[in-house]
């Protein structure tokens, strides 16, 4: 079989790209075709994404990409989503997860439904932006229909209608065991389930291009655009170059990903006390996982200080002496834009920690910080879901943060593979090509990532001394 060309678009809180891969039997080649600064935009004092701005991004990648494309993928963010009226017209503008109108919604869920109901039914971790929150702070009555970022993009595309249900999943709409939304708890929550669209499955086809887009791109009206894992963590993790089943994944870009991959969900108690998710996977696995603030911390830093250099401050801070300054990066004051820096200054010292004092100590503080946090997650995935763990795969543009994986590697005691970075592009591509023929299971998915794409593996000191202190000064779980 030759290799075929797949573009996958993959929208990422920080940025967007449109990439194009060649993909067959020993081959898979990305490469770059458009990326685009992902900015959110504060109107009349919402937060919102540019959706048209990103959809135009989207056109110009697909018009400047290889010629003879076989498919196209979309993935994007979790959780948010546009309202369609009667006419299939957008209603207003996508409301950024960030934004403060979910204030006090989820407690106010959690009381009146309980979290036993709520993690029973959805497995999902209770984050303040889970769709569900956003929906009761929402007037969904006003909408005919409700789609998630990548199917509003590929509804603009081809006009087809539908939820992709990894992503669906972190609605907290969808139930877990039966992978349907759930009659049930739409009801308690008093949303209309009418607006909930037919859900599709990664590798199905969603349509072909629309006369006007196919004008608009050059590109033929016949070309497929393929649902893949349109959570775009769904897509990571389908990318994770893992050889067997005893391995752990950070996902680590704006958000650090951390967890392990699952039959079957775990909703125990103590699972839903850790506040870990079940989230759905390629071929029906289970993402069992922990956000954990990720690289958000330096991205707001580096946007207050403005001028900034991120490999210059990651040598420096790589100098400074480590585990002096410390954070809990999921503290929720951490959550909405703003001053980071003094955010952090704040928070060492209301703990009573010494507070950084310059710029390399502040990226110091946020990678020891971050390294912690991403020891304590894996260390209770494994506990808490009975899943040894003898390798850590971290993926994401946060593989390139040479200090952050040998930080996470030294904190967990564990050996950390860094790449793809690229993950999710690849693990859209894959999806795609795989409902083409190219390749078959999962497993040689991963395996065709691992054979081509290149890889570091950091040995873990030996010393972990320093961050059970750490940590045990933190209060984290160890
Ligand atoms: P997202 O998909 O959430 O937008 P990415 O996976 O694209 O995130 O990762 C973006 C992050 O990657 C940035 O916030 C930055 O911290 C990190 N990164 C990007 N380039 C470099 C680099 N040259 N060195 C170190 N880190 C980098
Ligand atoms: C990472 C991500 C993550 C979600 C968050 C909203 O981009 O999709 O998996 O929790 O964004």
């Amino acid at each position: 079989m030759t290799p075929s060309t797949y573009a996958a678009v993959d929208l990422g809180a920080s940025s967007g790209r449109v990439m194009a891969a060649r993909v067959g039997p020993g081959t898979l080649e990305l490469t770059e075709v458009r990326r685009f600064p992902n900015r959110p935009v504060r109107v009349n004092g919402t937060l919102h994404w540019d959706v048209l701005g990103l959809y135009g991004n989207v056109l110009d990648g697909l018009r400047a990409a290889p010629p003879g494309l076989a498919s196209v993928g979309i993935d994007s963010w979790a959780v948010d989503y546009g309202l369609l009226d009667g006419d299939g017209n957008l209603i207003g503008n996508p409301v950024h997860y960030r934004d403060s109108r979910t204030d006090g919604v989820m407690e106010r869920v959690r009381a009146e439904l309980g979290d036993d109901f709520l993690y029973r039914t959805s497995g999902l971790q209770f984050l303040p932006f889970n769709t569900i929150y956003q929906l009761a702070a929402d007037d969904p009555e006003r909408a005919s229909t409700l789609l998630l970022i990548p199917d509003l993009l590929a509804y603009w595309l081809t006009g087809g209608i539908g939820a992709e249900r990894t992503n669906a999943s972190t609605t907290g709409l969808l139930d877990v065991r039966t992978g349907a939304w759930s009659g049930d708890l739409l009801d308690r929550v008093g949303l209309p389930a009418r607006v909930l669209p037919p859900l599709r499955d990664p590798g199905e086809v969603i349509g072909t291009l629309r006369p006007d887009v196919a004008e608009e791109t050059g590109r033929p009206t016949d070309l497929p655009v393929t649902a893949v894992g349109s959570h775009d963590t769904a897509s990571a993790v389908a990318a994770v170059p893992a050889t067997g089943e005893r391995f752990a994944y950070i996902s680590c870009g704006t958000w650090s990903l951390v967890g392990v991959e699952l039959d079957a969900p775990v909703l125990t108690e103590a699972s839903r006390k850790a506040n870990f998710t079940n989230e759905g996977g390629v071929d029906g696995t289970v993402r069992y996982l922990r956000n954990v603030m990720g690289l958000w911390l330096l991205q707001e830093s580096l946007r207050t200080w403005g001028d900034a250099d991120l490999p210059a401050l990651l040598d420096e801070a790589a100098r400074v002496p480590g585990l002096r300054s410390l954070i809990d990066p999921d503290d929720p004051e951490f959550l909405p834009p703003g001053d980071m820096p003094a955010r952090i200054t704040a928070h060492c010292r209301r703990r009573g920690l010494p507070e950084p004092r310059t710029r390399a100590e502040t990226v110091r503080c946020v990678l020891d910080s971050l390294a912690l946090a991403h020891r304590a997650t894996l260390r209770q995935a494994a506990r808490l879901s009975g899943r040894e763990i003898d390798v850590v795969h971290l993926v994401g543009g946060g593989s390139r943060n040479e200090l952050l994986c040998q930080l996470t590697a030294d904190a967990s005691g564990l050996p950390v593979v860094a790449g793809p970075v690229e993950a999710t592009a690849l693990g859209n591509v894959l999806v795609q090509a795989r409902a083409q023929g190219a390749v078959s299971s999962l497993a040689e998915m991963r395996a065709l990532v691992a054979a081509t794409q290149p890889l570091r593996r950091y040995e873990p000191s030996g010393n972990t001394t320093p961050w059970d202190e750490a940590a045990a000064l933190l209060d984290l779980p160890s």
